[in-house]
């Protein structure tokens, strides 16, 4: 783990970038979407994850300002791929609970676009809309007016109840890697996973599933009928540049 003046030094040098993971169509296997994770560029040791920095950065109070740059350097590579052809249909950004309090975040949705994509903010599960948090209710009302898709990171993984996050009308839900892994191997694990892509259909929500590690993976999703897919067994994260050329070899 990093620490705190380091963080203070890396935001202050700009040293932050987002990383890219694509998502797949599950039946056409075509490119639906890519989720953009942040990095620091660390000038010693090289490319850190989240791990090593995320915990530090929210304690700082200093999150919402990585969410926001993120954001903006993603947007800023959605346009570059486009004048390069490669039209990505959706960008999904993680957000956290202090950015989603940010007073500048709604002045930033004039920014976002109104054609060619679509942008989604990813919740985390684990972000506390029980305890009466209106102002995070009408957060993200207001997103959703203004065209941003909601999804609900990591589900199945928290202890929020199904009720308070589908009251939420999310337009996904992302499986918890954690409940995928075992679906090849677990008939009553599948049948969990089958469960939640059943609410998503009854309710109209989509179904991403994380950590999607195998082609067996794969195929027993696609036959359930998940619609998105994401994980290590189609791609990892990658820089912006490899997103690129990926995306141009991936028909
Ligand atoms: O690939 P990976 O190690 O990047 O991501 C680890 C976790 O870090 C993700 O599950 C996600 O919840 C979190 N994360 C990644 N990028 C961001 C970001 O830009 N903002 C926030 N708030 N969380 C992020
Ligand atoms: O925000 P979220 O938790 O969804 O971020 C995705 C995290 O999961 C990142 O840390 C990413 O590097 C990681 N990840 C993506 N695909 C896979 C996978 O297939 N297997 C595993 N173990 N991790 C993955
Ligand atoms: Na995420
Ligand atoms: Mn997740």
């Amino acid at each position: 783990k990093q620490t705190a003046d380091e963080l203070l030094r890396a935001l202050e040098g700009d040293a932050f970038v987002p990383f890219f993971q694509p998502q797949f169509d599950a039946q056409t296997l075509a490119i639906s979407g890519v989720e953009a994770l942040a990095r620091w560029e660390h000038a010693e040791r090289g490319i850190l994850t989240p791990d090593k920095f995320l915990e530090v950065a929210e304690g700082l109070g200093r999150v919402a300002e990585i969410d926001a740059l993120i954001l903006e350097k993603s947007l800023f590579q959605m346009t570059r791929w486009g004048a390069h052809g490669i039209e990505i249909p959706k960008l999904s950004v993680n957000i956290s609970a202090q950015r989603l309090k940010d007073p500048k975040l709604l002045g930033m949705l004039g920014a976002l676009p109104t054609d060619g994509y679509t942008v989604a903010f990813e919740l985390l599960e684990s972000i506390s809309f029980e305890d009466q948090e209106e102002y995070l209710k009408a957060a993200i009302r207001l997103l959703k007016e203004r065209g941003v898709q909601v999804e609900i990171d990591d589900f199945g993984s928290g202890h929020a109840s199904i009720v308070s996050l589908l009251e939420l009308a999310p337009h996904r839900l992302k499986i918890d890697r954690k409940l995928v892994a075992p679906i090849d191997v677990s008939e009553s694990q599948r049948r969990l996973v089958a469960s939640i892509i059943e609410i998503g259909r009854s309710l109209g929500i989509g179904i991403v599933a994380e950590g999607v590690e195998t082609m067996t993976h794969a195929e027993i999703l696609r036959e359930m009928g998940c619609q998105t897919l994401q994980g290590y067994a189609f791609a990892r994260p990658m820089s912006s540049a490899d997103l690129m050329a990926f995306a141009e070899d991936w028909q």
